[in-house]
């Protein structure tokens, strides 16, 4: 008996959107068969290692190589004085400002690039470093942002003019010698009036430490030049392949054709991988130098000392509102730790990222933005970590202002955010400071999550508790963490955004094998977040082919179409909607493909899941497979062999997706031990293409967030020692830390994408910091805390249970 093939189960054999399809990647990742850059091993290749500054701030007397190059083995040792010829000594970073590839006359920060020794192996190239002589001239350190504003010791004396002015920065007029930009959002008068009229004001100073994603796998490249062709391949942790292919060729000369960029499997990239570094730079050199392949690979302690950290923002706020609650204005002044170079990889218009996304969830009619962008002797970066582009320090600045203001109007914290969202019928949404949010549902979400909790059980609890602390029955508090996160991600639009001059649209390219198979290029580069699995499954959804028949390939700029990579969770947002109109391109063409064999007018069949069908007749029909085939074998009036389809897309809007975390804390207020007892996530990123990926980056992000809400920080000592530079004694969770998460989720899909679909990747650690930061706060409200900064160890929490007399 032949069971007819419901419309349903020929659905379900795509693996299309919506389901939970498996990771492909993974049958090589858990196999140990990942390609990652140190498996790639050429022949002849030579190992590249640095020499280091051991000081935070200091003049180069001297640098003798002599020892080093006599060491058998050793091939070249390279310094400033050696690229200077070639112009490539300082090199362009993201932000527009310009950053030594090897020091030149001073280094400033501590794990500055000095001196780079090509040789044989690793080990001969590591044994080398220690034999090149450097002579430093210690000058004084600046490690305090405010510090540095004040001080006399100028920090970048390239910015300093001959007469002592001070030219005009990336971002205008710069006001100190270590100042390097203002940046300005929203009516400061209008803001400070609102803020001086109003019944109530809540006004805190809140530091989000600088902090290090610290993927499993360092930055690392290979360079290899041809010199015979004249071609130039470059393997490397890239989040952007093609953004780095374009800057090689600009700042070498090399013509961008003779260039190949190459990100193979790379081991998480969080942002750490998005800039250029000078091991690149260098390793180009030392290749074209030499003739052969130089490899370099970081080692643990020099990525987190020296590669792209995160946040390190001063944030001071007021938010000003009603007596009922009503929020009326909000100001924030940020002081920015850039440290040494401003190498922030930020769209070129928003030196403070998407910052301005600071008012939050909330209907805030009046807002003021200002950011002072400061260097320091500290290791440059700052757009990292799972960021949104500063959408953490904005949602953390925003989440913490909140619960500030419900002790200052001695209200509910849940009941405050509620009475301020922005309704759903509100939507698309003009910000004060300048955005147009998308869609949005966020009573819906709140209530969902309040409810799934008992938060009013909850509270009635945490009351209890206090009760019985202050009775002297139990040593422990608890804390109940509230955040309602609106995040901006998907950039997007090219007239808003571009880095360096490079417009942030993005790309794809699908080829339909004559079997009903298909291999699509993006122009974004998966590094962990499973791109194979769900781009194929965005695809068999608009081209009715199994997704188990669709290869996606990212990462090689020879084969991939120009795109601007993957990070600020825009993939989805602007990747995923290429994906989506270059299969509608596929299915417009098959739709002729399959009048044509049906021997009807296009109008006259329609899209059926797998297969075009006769309008009102569904017994006739082509399947997508058969059309892909007649593509190839039959010659059609009119209609060019083959099915390909290329788009480029450039996206109206960012997407902005939103959610609501709560997490229940449990603190021993004698050994400031947390314990979190539960941690509740719900997420809105619109359409949802595979549920079990999403979850697995909401595991992610949470975790994350935890380590640097409880612990992980770059910490500096006031000679610009890095105190964390080690895993000894740089927080990474484990299993051992991290709870049991509970997910859940609402769909409010993007109104202006073509599948609906948000971004999703940095959402749980941009709401996930501050849910787990206010429950340390929230544990202790009732004692007369206000705010506390993070990260929120067991030692800082102590403290501040001694501070407030905890202790008896
Ligand atoms: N997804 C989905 N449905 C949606 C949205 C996303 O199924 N509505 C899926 C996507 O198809 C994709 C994944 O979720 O497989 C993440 O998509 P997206 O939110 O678009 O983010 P990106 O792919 O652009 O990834 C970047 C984001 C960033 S910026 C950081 S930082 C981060 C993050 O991803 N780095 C990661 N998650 C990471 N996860 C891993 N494992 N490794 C990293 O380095
Ligand atoms: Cu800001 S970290 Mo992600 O954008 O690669």
């Amino acid at each position: 008996m032949n069971k007819e093939i419901t419309r349903q189960e020929r659905a379900d054999a795509l693996g299309g959107m919506g389901c939970k399809r498996k990771r492909v990647e993974d049958a090589r990742f858990t196999q140990g068969k990942g390609n990652y850059v140190d498996d790639i091993k050429l022949p002849g290749m030579l190992f590249g290692d640095f020499v280091r500054s051991p000081y935070a701030h200091a003049r180069i007397k001297s640098i003798n190589t002599d020892r080093a190059m006599a060491l058998d083995g050793v091939v070249a040792v390279l310094t400033a004085d050696d690229l200077r010829p070639l112009g490539l000594h300082w090199m362009p970073t993201l932000a527009g400002d310009k950053q030594m590839v090897l020091a030149d006359g001073k280094v400033l920060f501590q794990g500055q690039e000095v001196a780079y020794v090509v040789a044989k192996d690793r080990y001969i190239a590591a044994d080398a470093v220690e034999l090149v002589d450097v002579e430093y001239e210690e000058l004084p350190v600046v490690v305090d942002p405010f510090e540095a504003l004040k001080s006399d010791t100028v920090l970048r004396e390239d910015l300093v003019a001959e007469d002592g002015s001070l030219p005009d920065g990336a971002h205008g007029p710069r006001k100190h010698h270590n100042h390097i930009f203002t940046w300005e959002v929203g009516e400061k008068d209008a803001t400070e009036q609102v803020v001086s009229d109003a019944a109530v004001v809540a006004e805190e100073t809140m530091y989000y430490h600088r902090t290090h994603p610290c993927p499993l796998e360092t930055c690392g490249c290979v360079a290899s030049m041809d010199k015979v062709n004249g071609k130039l391949t470059l393997y490397g942790t890239f989040q952007a392949p093609h953004a780095i292919r374009t800057v090689v060729s600009l700042i070498s000369g090399i013509e961008e054709h003779n260039i190949r960029v190459v990100s193979p499997d790379i081991g998480g990239g969080f942002g750490n991988k998005v800039g250029a570094y000078p091991g690149y730079v260098c390793s180009v050199v030392a290749s074209i130098v030499t003739g052969v392949p130089v490899k370099w690979i970081e080692d643990r302690m020099e990525n987190l000392m020296t590669t792209a950290f995160a946040r390190d923002y001063w944030m001071k706020g007021k938010i000003a509102a009603t007596p009922e609650g009503k929020i009326t204005g909000l100001w924030c002044h940020v002081t920015a730790d850039h440290g040494g170079f401003d190498a922030c990889a930020d769209p070129t218009k928003f030196p403070a990222g998407f910052m301005n996304i600071c008012t939050g969830s909330y209907d805030i009619p009046t807002a003021y933005l200002a950011v002072d962008g400061v260097y320091t002797n500290k290791a440059p970066g700052g757009v990292s970590y799972r960021c949104s582009f500063r959408v953490t320090e904005a949602v953390y600045f925003i989440e913490r202002m909140i619960e500030v203001l419900a002790i200052e109007l001695n209200m509910d914290a849940a009941e405050l955010r509620r009475i301020n969202f922005i309704k759903k019928d509100q939507f698309p949404y003009q910000s004060a400071l300048g955005w147009e949010y998308d869609s949005g549902d966020y009573h819906t979400a709140w209530d969902k999550a309040l409810k799934a909790v008992d938060y009013e059980g909850l509270r009635a609890e945490q009351a209890q508790r206090v009760e019985d602390f202050k009775a002297g029955k139990t040593r422990k508090l608890m804390g109940i963490g509230l955040t309602h996160f609106t995040e901006i991600v998907g950039a997007g639009p090219v007239k808003n955004c571009d880095i360096l001059g490079l417009g942030m649209f993005d790309s794809c390219e699908i080829r339909i094998h004559p079997t009903g198979s298909a291999i699509a290029r993006l122009g974004t580069i998966s590094q962990g977040q499973g791109h194979a699995t769900t781009f194929a499954q965005i695809l068999a959804t608009e081209i009715g082919l199994p997704a188990d028949n669709i290869t996606i390939e990212e990462g090689d700029t020879d084969t991939a179409p120009y795109g601007l990579g993957t990070y600020g969770s825009r993939s989805t947002p602007v990747a995923g909607a290429a994906t989506a109109m270059a299969g509608r391109k596929i299915r417009a063409k098959a739709q002729m493909i399959a009048a044509y064999l049906l021997e009807v007018h296009d109008d006259d069949v329609e899209f059926d899941v797998d297969r075009f069908v006769v309008k009102g007749a569904p017994e006739k029909f082509k399947t997508m497979k058969e059309i892909a085939f007649a593509a190839y074998n039959q010659a059609i009036p009119g209609i060019e062999p083959g099915l390909e389809a290329v788009s480029y897309y450039d996206p109206p809007n960012m997407t902005y997706p939103f959610g609501a975390y709560i997490c229940v804390m449990d603190i021993d207020v004698d050994t400031g031990v947390t314990d979190i007892r539960r941690f509740y996530a719900l997420d809105d990123c619109g359409t949802r293409i595979n549920p079990m990926i999403i979850e697995g980056q909401v595991h992610g992000g949470l975790t994350e967030a935890l380590a640097v809400a409880l612990g992980q920080e770059i910490a500096y000592d006031d000679m610009g020692n890095v105190k964390t530079g080690t895993l000894m004694d740089f927080f990474l969770p484990t299993a051992w830390e991290v709870p049991n998460y509970e997910t859940d989720h609402t769909v409010t899909p993007s109104p202006h994408h073509p599948i609906g679909a948000k971004g999703v990747g940095e959402s749980p650690h941009v709401g996930g910091v501050p849910c787990f930061s206010n429950a340390v706060n929230d544990a202790f409200r009732a004692f007369g805390l206000r705010h506390t900064h993070m990260p929120h160890d067991h030692w800082r929490i102590w403290k501040t249970a001694n501070e407030l007399g905890l202790h008896g």
